[in-house]
């Protein structure tokens, strides 16, 4: 059976860009199917008003070019979705990557063919295209979710998904508008509609802790000082915990007096974004005393930032420890509620009973608005995957397979799925590292990967159930050291009903994880058996 390509990526966004670019180096034939009009996943998609990734610009890109680095550049600390979407097309454009990619070709099903050792992948529009190596690329938050409530569909207004912006610029001005949900999205959509809108009810169900974004335009000087160091920035987000380029400490908050507390957390809240939770103690996420002192010095912040003393006492959790549910970043929340036309919605006092045609019908009463914004977030990590109908060896569905949860080797392949690979897969960092950095990192690894197969003429790849066990225990094992898999976030598939529970991403460090990675193709693809 003739092969129409080597490999078939899933996805050109920014991990399927830069797959195609490195098996295209490898000598591969390569294609990639990707659903929108172009280039950039997460950032075609997410188009709403804030939208802006939560890694500081400088470190949140490829870092394979040196000229491509030297050439771009970011307008702000944290850059808004515009720009991140104008570098991943402009990085389209320079390495000539869209003549290798079909948009509007989304891919519903793919069929390993155990006889000739191939997979056949089914588009929309019923084609079939068959390829040795299936790399899926899809993302980890890219299929998303709507709340469950009745009569959603009977709201007469426009409603959107923040993960299914519309192209054409959608204005609020002079609206009622509702937001439904208060994760890291909401958090930066409120800000900017609250600018716009006559009115805007924003309904909470879990507070989160929100940490400040302190964003700012780039000064020349500072990014003359980023350009000149980028080799170790990325030597420093590699080898990191979670892939951020940010000094190390090991220390607990427990160790230091509380003046010094107080000092090294203002500090970290003053440099901005992440650094509050990465570069202050290193036990927070592992000891709920210590952690303890980051929530309190989070929830003074809010107290302080919020003028009406009953809102700041709701938008201050108490529910669940600091960073067990993703820390959103935020650019104006907060002094959001200080607005006149801002309204928060306590849903623990009245839930939501219904959405009308006018409207959302709380517990005491009904919301009448123009719009409704679901910023609901997504079935994480695992959802775009199982949407479609993947099948491996004997016909095992993917479904199937992981029914009682992901099963993979390295978060990167799965027993039953010869030749088929993830980025940024489940039970790898993933979504507990800065993106970038683990999509170089799987994508190297693949390509490495296919070109040692060739060379040593090898047909076929794929996990042995041994190994891919001994990863399912060691990922839950670096996850029961943390406090994560005690709160209900999407990071562990509470907010999907019937998602088996267990933290998705792999905790063990991004440094570690890619040493391990190394060492098993150093091994000759140790874990795998080679056919
Ligand atoms: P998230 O973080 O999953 O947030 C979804 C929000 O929607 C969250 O506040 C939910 O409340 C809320 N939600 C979900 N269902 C309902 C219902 N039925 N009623 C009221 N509120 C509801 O998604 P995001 O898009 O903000 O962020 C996802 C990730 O994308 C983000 O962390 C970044 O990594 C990028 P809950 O907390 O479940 O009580």
């Amino acid at each position: 059976m003739s092969l129409d390509y080597d490999a078939i990526i899933i996805g050109a966004g920014m991990s399927g860009m830069y797959q195609l670019l490195r098996l295209r180096e490898a000598g591969l034939r390569v294609r990639v199917f990707e659903a929108g009009t172009g280039v950039g996943g997460t950032w075609y998609w997410n188009r709403y008003p804030g939208a802006r990734f939560d890694s500081e610009s400088y470190s949140y890109g490829y870092s394979f070019s040196k000229d491509l680095l030297d050439e771009w550049q970011w307008s702000q600390h944290f850059s808004p979705q515009p720009e991140t979407l104008r570098y991943l097309e402009h990085v389209a454009d320079r390495f000539d990557l869209r003549r290798d990619i079909r948009f509007r070709a989304r891919v519903r099903a793919a069929h390993y063919d155990q006889a000739a050792g191939s997979w056949v992948v089914r588009l929309e529009d019923g084609s079939r295209h068959r390829c040795r190596y299936l790399v899926s690329a899809v993302g980890p938050l890219s299929a998303p979710t709507y709340p469950r409530i009745d009569g959603r569909e009977d709201f007469a207004g426009p409603a959107y998904h923040t993960g299914l912006w519309p192209k054409q610029p959608v204005s609020f001005a002079g609206k009622r508008v509702a937001v439904i949900g208060t994760g890291a999205t909401a958090v930066q959509v409120v800000p900017e509609v609250a600018k716009q809108a006559d009115q805007l009810y924003v309904f909470q169900r879990t507070a989160n802790y929100d940490l400040a974004g302190q964003n700012h335009p780039l000064d020349p000087a500072y990014v003359r000082e980023v350009k000149a160091n980028y080799k170790e920035i990325w030597d420093t987000a590699r080898a990191s915990a979670f892939g951020f380029p940010y000094g190390v400490h090991e220390r607990s908050a427990l160790a230091v007096s509380p003046e010094e507390r107080q000092r090294i957390y203002e500090e970290g809240w003053a440099v901005g974004g992440f650094h509050f939770l990465f570069d202050t103690f290193s036990d927070l996420i592992f000891d709920k005393e210590a952690n303890d002192t980051a929530a309190e010095f989070v929830r003074a912040k809010i107290r302080a930032t919020v003028h009406d003393a009953d809102v700041a006492e709701l938008l201050a959790p108490k529910d669940h420890p600091f960073s067990t549910k993703r820390p959103p970043l935020e650019h104006g929340y907060y002094e959001a509620f200080n607005r006149d036309n801002v309204t928060l919605v306590d849903l623990h006092r009245t839930p939501i009973q219904t959405m009308t045609a006018h409207g959302v019908r709380t517990a005491d009463r009904e919301y009448a608005v123009d719009s409704i914004i679901f910023a609901t977030g997504f079935d994480a990590m695992t959802g775009a995957l199982t949407r479609m109908d993947i099948r491996g060896r004997g016909g095992l569905s993917l479904q199937a397979k992981w029914a009682d949860g992901p099963r993979t080797y390295l978060g990167v392949a799965t027993h039953g799925f010869p030749n088929m690979f993830m980025i940024t897969g489940p039970q790898s960092p993933s979504v507990l590292s800065n993106m970038p950095v683990s999509i170089e990192q799987h994508g190297d690894w693949i390509a490495d990967c296919l070109s040692y197969l060739r060379a040593h003429g090898v047909k076929s790849i794929e996990p042995t159930l041994a190994a891919e066990d001994g990863w399912v225990a060691h990922v839950a094992e670096a996850a029961a050291a943390t406090l994560l898999p005690l709160t209900d976030s999407w990071w562990v598939g509470a907010n999907i009903p019937g998602k088996p529970r267990q933290l998705y991403a792999y905790i063990g460090g991004v440094g570690p994880y890619r040493t391990r990675c190394d060492e098993v193709a150093a091994n000759g693809y140790e874990g795998f058996a080679l056919g």
